[in-house]
């Protein structure tokens, strides 16, 4: 099916009709995992067929930085796959929308409302961001030092922020919903976007298929959830006064309910997928890199020392952390940014889809061909890194240990280019704050059972760790501080 005239093609893995490259493909490990292998026998860019898909695998920094900046407009779209149209009622959101007027609107008001949240004066991300700090805090100090596992608090502390972000509103800690979101929302990440079975051959779902009924039925929970919420929010809308994402996207549907500008069309539907895909970016991407932190400092209590060690000298007790300090507890910032390293939150991007005819190095790549960005091999590449399988926060640190620095090219936990994550600032923002504040309080012990995190993670749309459980102890200088105020 390739044109050959004239043209060089990355390898390709063997492949038969049908079936592509999947008979010769390991599907036990975690493809991120097979990818990186698969680079030593085939190099840094290769092709191979996901059944019907021609599909290339890039795994060096330069190589990805070509498709995602340089050439970042051939290779915006998205794949269209059953699983991805069944959570975003065909690619009505942002995250698996195909690269067109439709996503560019929604990215933009998305992003006018982060501006909202950014200006000092009223309701801005750092106010919400440390009371649900102080909620979290005082969640685990209600545990007494007790084994426990933190997903639910996690959980929580990011579904209010985003949902203040959102619809002006949040949970109460004790509230039912918070766990049936959370349940649905990890149904929805075991199933969605995986490469399955149904993705590659959509008509398999004609076959009784138990993971795809039980994404349906997540979807179907979400929404419902969603719907309630934004029926609340539309009865308070004023469009003299846009205060979240809602109220953004509903005053965009009305100014363009007479078609006076030459906008898309914004329905329901659109505002339900645009919400949805900042709730569940912004709830399970930043509560897990916390998990992934707090699962880090319990294998190496030693760096926890040292980030302790910092809070207690330059903020102290008589007052909590506030976003301005990041320029000041360095070693946290360092270890948040070898946690993105080490664990990304999605090692294999999003897959992205090529536009139009283009190149990658001397490569001719063909409209349509999928590509998978292999963060993974990026972020362990031996010859940018030193020690890659190494967790070690101290290389984005100068030799004086004093700054931040960065090491290589090859990181961006984030991505880049016009598919760059809307929500970098935020996340940035939520989990240096809650590790701070978590930090300045608390000890962190291993459990009764004495059973250190597994740190082997589990593949999807995000690369979550498997649970587990850990000790919160107030530590003895802040109850001093607390006794002697
Ligand atoms: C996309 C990382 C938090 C919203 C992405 C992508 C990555 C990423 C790698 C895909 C880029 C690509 O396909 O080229 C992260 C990390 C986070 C985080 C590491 C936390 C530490 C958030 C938060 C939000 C968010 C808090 C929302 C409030 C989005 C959206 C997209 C996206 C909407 C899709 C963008 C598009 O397709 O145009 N993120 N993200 N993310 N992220 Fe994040
Ligand atoms: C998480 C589970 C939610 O219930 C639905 C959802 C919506 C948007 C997705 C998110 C999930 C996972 C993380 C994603 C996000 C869009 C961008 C983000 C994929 C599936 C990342 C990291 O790319």
């Amino acid at each position: 099916k390739l044109g050959n005239l004239g043209k060089k093609y990355p390898v390709c893995l063997p492949h038969l009709p049908i079936l592509g490259s999947l008979p010769y493909m390991n599907s036990t490990e975690k493809p991120h995992i097979y990818f990186t292998k698969l680079k030593e026998k085939y190099g840094e860019i290769y092709a191979f067929w996901m059944g019907p898909y021609y599909s290339v695998v890039v795994n060096q920094f330069s190589l990805a930085k070509e498709v995602l900046v340089k050439k970042g407009k051939d290779f915006a779209s998205r794949p269209r796959v059953v699983t991805t149209d069944i959570l975003s009622g065909s690619g009505k959101g942002i995250a698996f929308s195909e690269y067109g007027p439709q996503w560019r609107m929604s990215r933009k008001l998305v992003h006018s409302t982060f501006s909202l949240f950014k200006d000092p004066s009223s309701q801005n991300f750092e106010k919400i961001i440390c009371q649900e700090a102080s909620s979290l805090c005082e969640a685990l100090a209600n545990t007494q030092g007790q084994s426990m596992d933190p997903a639910l608090v996690c959980f929580l502390a990011a579904a209010n922020v985003i949902c203040q972000f959102c619809f002006s509103s949040s949970w109460k800690q004790d509230d039912k919903d918070v766990k049936i979101m959370m349940n649905f929302s990890d149904n929805i990440i075991k199933t969605v976007a995986r490469d399955s079975l149904v993705d590659i051959f959509p008509w398999t779902q004609l076959f009784p298929n138990k993971e795809l009924i039980l994404l349906k039925d997540s979807v179907m929970k979400r929404n419902k959830l969603l719907e309630k919420k934004l029926k609340i929010q539309k009865e308070k809308f004023n469009i003299d006064s846009v205060n979240n994402l809602l109220d953004m996207l509903l005053k965009a549907k009305m100014n363009n309910n007479g078609h006076l500008t030459q906008e898309p069309e914004i329905t329901d539907e659109h505002i339900l997928m645009t919400v949805g895909d900042i709730f569940g970016a912004g709830v399970e991407t930043t509560s897990n890199v916390v998990k992934w932190c707090i699962a880090y400092l319990l294998w190496y209590p030693q760096v926890k020392e040292m980030i302790q060690k910092e809070i207690d000298q330059k903020i102290g007790f008589t007052r909590t952390p506030v976003l301005c300090d990041r320029h000041q507890l360095v070693f946290l910032e360092a270890t948040i940014r070898e946690i993105l390293r080490i664990r990304p939150v999605a090692p294999l991007l999003i897959p992205h889809v090529a536009t139009s005819d283009s190149s990658i190095g001397e490569y001719t790549i063909p409209k349509g061909t999928r590509i998978y960005i292999n963060l993974w091999s990026i972020h362990y590449d031996p010859t940018e890194w030193d020690e890659p399988e190494q967790f070690k926060p101290e290389r984005f640190l100068d030799k004086n240990k004093e700054q931040l620095i960065m090491p290589t090219s090859s990181y961006f936990p984030f991505g880049s280019g016009p598919r760059i994550c809307i929500g970098e600032f935020l996340a940035r923002a939520e989990v240096f704050l809650f590790l701070s504040w978590i930090l300045q309080r608390f000890d962190l012990e291993v459990p009764d059972d004495g059973e250190l995190p597994s740190l082997e993670g589990k593949f999807g749309v995000v690369y979550q760790i498997t649970p587990f459980k850990l000790k919160f102890k107030l530590r003895k200088a802040w109850r001093e501080a607390q006794l002697s105020a």
